[in-house]
This record gives structure tokens, sequence and C-alpha cells, in this order.
């Protein structure tokens, strides 16, 4: 007599394992799709010849534009080899960590400006620019934070935080990013103000956007004030929902008679993104200068954590991504710089926070690790040469 509940639940076993398979083989085509419309994205024909044998700061220059980059001092001091070419590459430096909240702050009555006071003076030694990043932001924020802020002093710490760094480097700055990435679209709120996980929001709700640009223009009347922002460059529902939020904060701010003075796009890409559409980009940048504000492209790189391993391949796919939206980017009058966020792969923040799986250097960023200017390079230097006067 056969064990009819072996039977049962041998069949069950048989069903789980085929349901199993047949989710693994729609999982693996989705891969293969996926991994072909890669392959696609790179175009071997598609050549990045530049002229001439001007720098990036020079072919900027020639169209009325900055270039820079993101560095910090524990790049820029000890070493000499990138620290040089890092000066003659950028007219624009700004720094990637030193003005954070974590950086300045050491404890609650106290500031330390040591390496943002390096930079800047490496930058105007150097004949740079040097732009101020960040003074409000929900993320990077001292340890002691949580302990000793709540919503009878946040108003206090916010505006003489914002008040002191801006008076420390007063006359000293190109622009400040004065509030970065208050928009989250997915907290529910029809505004699309981030407002989970920000003390600012939390203790002083939303009019904190308008106080803060307030506060540092009274502090350093002659800095660009920026509005900095995430996600916004690709045709896809999110990037959609967030340009959308932007442009309402940006008027709203503007009707308020607030002083702000530009928007920074930070412009992280990534290489497999196939929803890239000028025109709706194009339109985006219209938008923002119809309200007379400036924009800047504030941390430029391009993602290849998921591209081909082949560096040849890589490469031109990361160089298209960076010649098709700048081009674009610098057809808009507005436009005042571009910067990108490490001039080198030797330091950039993708190898920490989003490394190949394969254990491959991701190469996101102008030149490689022995500072040799990639095919992401050429791009650039292309889109400056094709770019109208600004
Ligand atoms: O590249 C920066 C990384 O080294 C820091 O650990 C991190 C947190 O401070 O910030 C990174 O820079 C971010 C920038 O400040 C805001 N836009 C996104 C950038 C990349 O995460």
């Amino acid at each position: 007599m056969p064990n009819y509940r072996l039977v049962t639940r041998r069949r069950t076993l048989c069903m789980g394992l085929a349901s199993l398979t047949t989710i693994k083989a729609v999982e693996i085509a989705k891969i293969e799709q996926q991994n072909r419309q890669i392959q696609m994205l790179d175009n071997p024909t598609r050549d990045f010849k530049i002229l001439g044998k001007k720098t990036l700061r020079e072919r900027a220059l020639d169209k009325g534009l900055f270039f820079g980059s993101a560095s910090g001092e524990d790049k820029l001091s000890p070493d000499t080899a990138f620290a040089t070419r890092f000066t003659k590459e950028c007219n624009i430096l700004v720094p990637e960590g030193a003005l954070k909240w974590n950086a300045l702050r050491p404890a609650p009555n106290k500031f330390d400006f040591s390496e943002g006071d390096w930079l800047v003076k490496f930058a105007h030694t150097h004949g740079m620019l040097f732009r101020g990043h960040t003074l409000v932001w929900h993320y990077a924020l001292p340890k002691w934070f949580k302990e000793i802020v709540n919503p009878q002093n946040a108003e206090k710490f916010f505006t003489e935080h914002i008040a002191t760094v801006t008076k420390h480097y007063a006359g000293q700055m190109h622009s400040w990013d004065v509030v970065n990435e208050a928009i989250e679209p997915d907290d529910g709120r029809s505004d699309g103000l981030r407002n989970k996980n920000t003390p600012w929001f939390e203790f002083l709700g939303p009019d904190y956007i308008e106080l803060a640009f307030r506060v540092a223009a009274e502090a350093d009347p002659k800095a660009l004030l920026v509005y900095n922002e995430a996600g916004l460059e690709y045709d896809i529902p999110t990037h959609e929902a967030r340009r959308s939020a932007v442009l309402k904060l940006l008027e709203r701010l503007k009707s308020k008679g607030t002083p702000i003075h530009a928007l920074g796009i930070q412009s992280h890409l990534a290489g497999d993104e196939t929803h890239f559409n000028p025109k709706k980009l194009q339109k985006f940048l219209n938008d923002v200068a119809s309200l007379g504000l400036k924009i800047l492209i504030t941390e430029l790189d391009v993602k290849d954590q998921r591209l081909p391993v082949d560096p040849t391949v890589r490469d031109h796919i990361i160089a298209a991504a960076y010649e098709d939206y700048l081009s674009v980017v610098l057809d808009e009058p507005a436009v005042i710089a571009v910067l990108t966020w490490g001039l080198s792969d030797r330091y950039s923040w993708l190898s920490i926070y989003s490394p190949r799986s394969d254990g491959a250097l991701v190469r996101p960023l102008p030149l490689d690790v022995n500072l040799k200017p990639k095919l992401a390079w050429n791009a650039i230097a292309r889109a400056f040469d094709k770019s109208p006067k600004h």
C-alpha cells in the first residue's frame, strides 16, 4: 500500500521545485534582457575625439562657464600629483565633506573650520573659486545631535549654525548649497517635501527652507545661494515627481521673495539607465530658468556598477552618458557651472557606496586611477567645445 502522505508531500515538493524553476527562469530572462539593453547602450563606432590641448577649465572658461570638482584636504594635501592635476583642470572647488555639520561641529558649542580653511586657501592660491556644501541637510549630522537638539532649541541651533558658518566664509564663497535634498515625494506630503527622518522638518516645519536662505543672505550677501537636489535627471516616474516638487518649491520660495539664486542639480547619473529624455530635461531646465534662477550641475558622475566589466565597453557607455547629458544641459543659458563629484577614479564615493560585485574598480570620473584622461574627460571637453557662449 502506498504511503499516501509521503506521495502528497513528494508531489507538493515537486510542484514547489517546478515553480521555483519557473521563477528562476523568469529572473534569468530578465537579467539577460537587461544585459542586452546595456550592450545596446554601447556604440563602439561613436568616437569621442577632441581638438586641441586645452584643459577642462580652459574649455569651460572659453564659454563663460566654470568647471570644477569635489575633494578634501585628505587627498589634496598628501597626493601632490592629484593636487597638481586638480588645479590644472578645475577653476572651482567644493569640499566633499569638510563643511557638513558632522565635520564642522565636533561638539554642541564648538566649530572646527580647519579643513574648510585649508581648502579655501588651496582654492584661492590656485586661482579657483570655492563653493560651500552644505548648510542644511537631514544627513551627515554629528553624533551628539540626536541627544542635544530638540523642538525647543532646534531653531537656535539652526540659525546659529547657518549664520556662524556663512559669516566665517563671507566674501570668500562663490556659492553656498544652503539646503540639500529637502524633497522626498515618497514621504507622502502633497508638496513633496521630505518629512521623515529629518530633524529640520520635524522640529521647524516646512518653513525651515525659507528661513535658511534668509539667514544665509544676511550673513553673506555676496554668495550665490543655491538649493541643491538629487534624482532629477531621468524620464522615470520617481524623477518626474521630484522635478515637479522641486519646481513647486522654487516657485513658492520665489513668490515669497526668498533670497534664492540658483538650483543645483546633483546629476549622479547611471550608466545603465535607458530613460534619458533630452526634451523633458530641457523643459525642466527652462522652467527653472524662467523663475529667474541660475543652474549649477553640482555632483556629476556616472555609476558603472552594473555595466559590463570590459573597461573599453564601460568607458564608452560612461562617456556617452556624460556627453548626452551635458549637451542638453549646456544648451540652457542659465547654466553657469559643471562640477564632478571627484575628479579621478582614485577617489570616488561610488567605490564605497556602489562597488561592483565582480570586484573590478569603478570608473565613474573623468580621470582614471593613474590620473590619465579617459573617454569621459573627452566627452566633457567636447560638450564644452560644442556649447554656446554663456
Ligand atoms: O561623497 C560623500 C561621501 O564621501 C560622504 O560619506 C557622504 C555623507 O556625508 O556624502 C557624500 O556626498 C553626497 C553629497 O554630500 C550630497 N549628495 C550625494 C553625495 C553622494 O552621496
